[in-house]
Order: C-alpha cells, then sequence, then structure tokens
C-alpha cells in the first residue's frame, strides 16, 4: 500500500515531463502557421498512420493584426485576448482540430503566449483577428479584462523601458521583450486569468502548452500559473495525466538565467542542441561527427528527460531567436535530412520536428530582409490551405519537412527503438559514423566528402572469425 501510494505521488510530481503521447508515438511536429482544418485532416491522413505522437500548433489567441509589415507571422505573438480566433480557424474549428486528433490518438500542445500581450504602440483604431477593441497606448485590453495595473511597467529598471541587458535577471524578467507589454504575473488575478485560457484549452482536449518567452517569467510565478491548471480531459487521457510543459527558455551559456531553473515546472527548450548539432554537421571549427558519440549530457545539454530539442524552430530558421548561423533548415535538404536523421535516431531528449512553409528570402548584407513573411495566403490576407500532391509531398509553397521520406522514416524509427540503449558505436574518426539502438534498429551516417563507408562495409562483409562450436 506504502509503495502505491509513493508511486501515485511520484506520479502526480513528475506529469508535467510527460508528453501523453500514446505508447509507441516518440516525437511531436509543429505544424507552423498552419490552419485548423488542415492540421485536422493531417492528423487522419498522415501523422496518425505514420506514428507522430502529437502537433504543436502556433498560438490560438486572438492576436494583434499588423499592417506594417502586412501580416507577419510574427504577429501573432502579440496577444489581444484569450478568445479562440486566428487566421488559423475559429474556436468551432479549433474544437474539431482537437476532437478529430485526440480521436486518432495524435494530440494538440499549444504555444502559450502570456508572458505579455501585444507591442506598447499599438493604441485604439488598431484591429485584432476576432474584433475585440483594445488600446496598447494605456494597456487596456477589455476582452480579457486587463488594464494598467496588470502590467510590469512600474517595476522595470532599464531606461527604455525594454530588455537591454540580458545579464540583469530583474531586467530580463520586469521589463517588456521589445515592446511587448509585460504582465504582472505575480498579481493572483493575473495569474487567474492566464490559468482559465488555459484551462479553458485544457478542457477542449490539449495534451499540453509550449510555455513562450518563459525566460522572461520568474520561475516561482510560472509555477504558480501550473498549478492551477486542471488535468487532462478524461474522454482522451487518464484520470490525473497532468498537461505536459515545455518551456521556451533560451540558454547558450553566457547568461545568469539558466534553462535548469525552470526544471521544477517541466522541460525546457534545449537551445544549445540545434546550435552545436548544425557546427557539426555543417563542419565548423573543426567539428566532426565523430564527436558526437558523447552527444547529450555530455555536450553540455540538460538532462534527456528535461530536455525539448529539435534541430531548428519557427525562430532560428529564419534569423530570430538564438542560435545563429549554424542553424540547419529545409533550405540546406541534404544536410537537414542528416541533422533531423540523426536528432531521430539518438535516445537523447524528447523530439520536435519542424514543418515549414517557404518564404521569399532574401539577404541584404547577410541579414534576410524578408524573415518577417508570413505563411502562403491568398490576395484577401487568409491562409492558403496545405494542398497535397501526388507523390505525397505539400503544394502552396508549404514545406512540410515531416512528410519527406527519410524524415517520416526516422520518426518510425525512433517509435520502433524507444527504450532502446545507444551502442555499438562506430565512427572513422572523421564523419563517418554508426550506432545501434539495443538490437531493434541500426544506423550509418556519411558525411565525408571523399570516401565511402570502406571501414564499416569491410567488417559487415568479413565479419571477424568465431570459435566454431567443433573447434
Ligand atoms: C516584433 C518586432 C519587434 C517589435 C515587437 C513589438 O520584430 O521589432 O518591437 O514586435 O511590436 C516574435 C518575433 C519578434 C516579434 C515578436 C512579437 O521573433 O521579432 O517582435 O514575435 O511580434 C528572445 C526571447 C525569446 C524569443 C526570442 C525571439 O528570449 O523568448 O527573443 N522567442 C519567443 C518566440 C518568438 C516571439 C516571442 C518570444 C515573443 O519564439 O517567436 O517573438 O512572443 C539572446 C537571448 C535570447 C533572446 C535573443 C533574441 O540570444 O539569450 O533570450 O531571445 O537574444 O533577442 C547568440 C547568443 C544568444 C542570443 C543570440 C541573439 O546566439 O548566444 O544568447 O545570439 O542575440
Amino acid at each position: 500500500m506504502g509503495i502505491y501510494f509513493l508511486l501515485f505521488i511520484v506520479g502526480l510530481c513528475w506529469g508535467q515531463y510527460n508528453p501523453n503521447t500514446q505508447p509507441g508515438r516518440t516525437s511531436i511536429v509543429h505544424l507552423f502557421e498552419w490552419r485548423w482544418a488542415d492540421i485536422a485532416l493531417e492528423c487522419e491522413r498522415y501523422l496518425a498512420p505514420n506514428g507522430f505522437g502529437g502537433v504543436q500548433i502556433s498560438p490560438p489567441n486572438e492576436n494583434l493584426v499588423i499592417a506594417d509589415p502586412l501580416q507577419p507571422w510574427w504577429e501573432r505573438y502579440q496577444p489581444v485576448s484569450y478568445k479562440l480566433c486566428t487566421r488559423s480557424g475559429n474556436e468551432a474549428e479549433f474544437r474539431d482540430m482537437v476532437t478529430r486528433c485526440n480521436n486518432v490518438g495524435v494530440y494538440v500542445y499549444a504555444d502559450a503566449v502570456v508572458n505579455h500581450m501585444c507591442g506598447g504602440n499599438a493604441g485604439a483604431g488598431n484591429y485584432s483577428t476576432c474584433g475585440s477593441y483594445f488600446n496598447a497606448e494605456t494597456k487596456d485590453f477589455p476582452a480579457v479584462p486587463y488594464s494598467a495595473w496588470d502590467f510590469n511597467d512600474a517595476k522595470c529598471k532599464s531606461r527604455s523601458g525594454d530588455i537591454e541587458d540580458y545579464q540583469d535577471v530583474p531586467q530580463v524578467r520586469n521589463c517588456r521583450l521589445v515592446n511587448l507589454l509585460d504582465l504582472a504575473l505575480e498579481k493572483n488575478y493575473v495569474r487567474s486569468k492566464i490559468a482559465e485560457y488555459m484551462n479553458y484549452l485544457i478542457d477542449i482536449g490539449v495534451a499540453g502548452f509550449r510555455i513562450d518567452a518563459a525566460k522572461h517569467m520568474w520561475p516561482g510565478d510560472v509555477k504558480a500559473i501550473l498549478d492551477e491548471l486542471k488535468d487532462l480531459n478524461t474522454k482522451w487521457f487518464s484520470a490525473g495525466a497532468k498537461p505536459f510543459i515545455y518551456q521556451e527558455v533560451i540558454d547558450l551559456g553566457g547568461e545568469p538565467i539558466t534553462g535548469s531553473q525552470y526544471f521544477g515546472n517541466g522541460r525546457v527548450t534545449e537551445f544549445k542542441y540545434g546550435a552545436k548539432l548544425g557546427m557539426v554537421i555543417h563542419k565548423w571549427n573543426g567539428e566532426k561527427m565523430a564527436y558526437l558519440k558523447n552527444w547529450g549530457e555530455g555536450w553540455g545539454f540538460v538532462p534527456s528527460d528535461r530536455a525539448l530539442v529539435f534541430v531548428d524552430n519557427h525562430d532560428n530558421q529564419r534569423g530570430h531567436g538564438a542560435g545563429g548561423t549554424s542553424i540547419v533548415t529545409f533550405w540546406d535538404a541534404r544536410l537537414y535530412k542528416m541533422a533531423v536523421g540523426f536528432m531521430l535516431a539518438h535516445p537523447y531528449g524528447f523530439t520536435r520536428v519542424m514543418s515549414s512553409y517557404r518564404w521569399p528570402r532574401y539577404f541584404k548584407n547577410g541579414v534576410d530582409v524578408n524573415d518577417w513573411v508570413g505563411p502562403p495566403s491568398n490576395s484577401d490576407g487568409s491562409t492558403k490551405s496545405v494542398t497535397i500532391n501526388a507523390d505525397t509531398t505539400c503544394g502552396n509553397d508549404w514545406v512540410c519537412e515531416h512528410r519527406w521520406r527519410q524524415i517520416r522514416n526516422m520518426v518510425i524509427f525512433r517509435n520502433v527503438v524507444d527504450g532502446q540503449p545507444f551502442s555499438n558505436w562506430w565512427d572513422n574518426g572523421s564523419n563517418q559514423i554508426a550506432f545501434s539502438r539495443g538490437n531493434r534498429g541500426f544506423i550509418v551516417f556519411n558525411n565525408d566528402d571523399w570516401s565511402c563507408l570502406y571501414a564499416l562495409i569491410f567488417s559487415c562483409l568479413f565479419p571477424p572469425a568465431r570459435p566454431t562450436a567443433a573447434a
């Protein structure tokens, strides 16, 4: 009885680290900027049959509509209220998506933008996606409602009111991130409005949350909000299941705010993973795949069971956020397949596959001046649907990396080798490596330009002689 009780308590405490995916489904995919109607279809026609565990969706709550530049992707990170209508769809479409995905065992993880509301210079007269009135200049958001008292400006000690110095912890957490109105999360009222929004999504059936800009919130404030969250909807999840939590904390080292400060709340996004894997795959700074032998904690990453990992994300694939030029993306298809393939073969972390849209990348002085361009859209501004070509790839400028044959196959590989040890490492001292996952899977990578895999092939064709029974 005592042991069962202890296990029960441990289960309760550890729930938020568990992705809640179905057994044998070990990855999620970020369908960045997809419409809810398309995600519902994708769950049914592709993700469930191919063993994907879930989908990270773009923020589902009402946001500011930006005219200049015209409806950038990042307007969705400027909340106006917690009503569920965006260019991805309205509340009915959202509910339909969650229900249909859940019914085929593919779960939904919402991007929760709760650190802030929209940028401080969006005065009255600006548009929002559900038509809610607001005035950022007077900090008035009646559709929540929030008013000036619910924001942090009085606590911020920087000169501009924005974050100016990432070495100054109170500034990073109390000032405005790029002028976004910073919510006063120590207030019970603000916490309760955020928890109400997240609980609304839980009741609809979401399985967890990406917590946007978690670095800019005090870990204790995040915890206070999470403590108010309900268990998951028992229509699809077992009684007592907690929402999966992964917090966006950019920690590449060198700053006082670290990922580990947030372990009490859930997992964290491990940004070193994509930044360093990119260096290796590009072979920059003398890096080579042979060095991946101790990949994971051995490279200074957070513990595997606290990590959410990815090769690129919606920010750093276009120069936002962190990671720099080493980040590998779909624009370098060969390298990208290798990087994602390695991520999915290796046991470290909980894996998220990126699924992007193509935009007119245009570099001026090394900077992509089109880094703002939103999803493929029609002339009325609505998002184009994801069309599927005869060869199963996507049309309308949706890249659908998750449908690339090699990536899809590696998602299945990860499911098959789930729980198996990382073993039988081989490398040629350069960029040819191989390893197994127990006795269920074996994978070989060749990122050397100059040779085929002689050593490996040789040892397979001519294995060392074994003593026979007679001898
Ligand atoms: C837009 C406009 C702004 C305008 C604002 C308000 O671009 O000019 O002021 O509206 O009107 C996204 C876009 C933003 C956009 C925003 C709102 O990326 O451009 O602003 O929507 O529409 C920091 C945060 C991190 C954040 C990241 C972008 O810590 O949380 O910036 N990511 C999330 C989302 C993101 C979203 C938001 C947050 C806001 O994923 O899509 O913004 O909801 C250092 C720090 C990092 C910091 C970066 C970037 O990183 O460590 O914490 O990320 O700087 O400022 C090396 C270093 C590395 C460093 C990096 C960059 O790699 O090792 O530590 O360089 O300097």
